[in-house]
Parts: structure tokens; C-alpha cells; sequence
């Protein structure tokens, strides 16, 4: 019996793996601290880049659930870490963000199929807590996804 809450049924936990599950539940909530993202923009981790401007930064997901899966992330985070603490001072670029999805689509050659999701909150299995855009395709996608 899998006694973790709701929110935490995500990924390891839903492979059985209740220790990894637990750890990572407790790693994972909106503090506001530093993540692995800024570690990325900052190159002190190495990270496949698929496009780069002065204000967002795309790459390769270490994980990827399709063919193409691609992040879509803001340089400067300014309190954004995920999409429901979006403030009108973000309209810009959550719109930049959208539209640098739409670059990275053509350059991977999915731009006539493809899907974007913003996993916000718990519930909705975010695990990293700076905005990403997640860019997916090269796979016939299926709907209602899980
Ligand atoms: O679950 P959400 O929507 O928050 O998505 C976070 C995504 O970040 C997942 O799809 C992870 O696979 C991905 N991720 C996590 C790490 C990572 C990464 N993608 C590229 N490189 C990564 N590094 C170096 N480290 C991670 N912890």
C-alpha cells in the first residue's frame, strides 16, 4: 500500500520505489531557493542547449518522455517558480517564453505536431520549481494525458 499523499504520486513513486519516492517528495516544494535551473543558466552544469537569447534558455530534458522534450526556461526566474505566483510584471515573458517554444518546435523539425505543458503545483507533478515550458514531440502524442 502506497502511503504517500496524492501529490507526491508522481514519477518514482508511481514505478514502486517509495523510498526514492519519499526522498524526493521531500526535496521537492516551493521555497523560493535556488534550483537546478539556475545551475543550468549559469553552465556550472552541462546542459544540451537548443536555443539561447538574452532572456530564456532552452534544452534537452535529462529525462525525456518523447523523441523531442525540450525546457523552455525564463534566465531570471523574479519570484516566477511556477505558473499560478505569475504576476502582470511576467506577462512579457511568459509571452517570450511561448513564442521561443514555437523557435525551438521549427528547429527540431515538430513544428506541425507538438505539445507544450506547464506542470504548476504538486498536484500537477512539478518538480522543479523555477517556470518551464516543456516542449515535446517526434511521437504521435496521445490526449487526455495522465
Ligand atoms: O516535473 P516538472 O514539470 O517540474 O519538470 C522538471 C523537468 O526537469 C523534468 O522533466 C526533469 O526530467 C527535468 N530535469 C531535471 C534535472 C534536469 C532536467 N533536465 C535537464 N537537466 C537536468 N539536470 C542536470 N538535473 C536535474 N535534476
Amino acid at each position: 500500500v502506497l502511503l504517500l499523499p496524492r501529490r507526491f504520486m508522481c514519477r518514482n513513486a508511481a514505478s514502486g520505489n517509495e523510498e526514492a519516492a519519499a526522498k524526493a517528495a521531500a526535496e521537492i516544494a516551493d521555497t523560493g531557493a535556488p534550483t537546478i535551473f539556475d545551475k543550468i543558466i549559469a553552465k556550472e552544469i552541462p546542459s544540451t542547449i537548443v536555443y539561447e537569447d538574452d532572456k530564456v534558455l532552452a534544452f534537452r530534458d535529462v529525462n525525456p518522455q518523447a523523441p523531442v522534450h525540450i525546457l523552455v526556461i525564463p534566465k531570471i526566474r523574479d519570484g516566477l517558480t511556477q505558473l499560478g505566483k505569475a504576476e502582470p510584471r511576467h506577462a512579457e515573458v511568459l509571452g517570450h517564453l511561448l513564442f521561443a517554444a514555437k523557435l525551438v518546435a521549427e528547429k527540431e523539425g515538430i513544428v506541425d505536431g507538438f505539445r507544450v505543458v506547464i506542470n504548476n503545483g504538486p498536484e500537477a507533478c512539478q518538480s522543479v520549481y523555477h517556470l518551464h515550458l516543456h516542449v515535446l514531440g517526434g511521437r504521435q502524442l496521445k490526449w487526455p494525458p495522465g
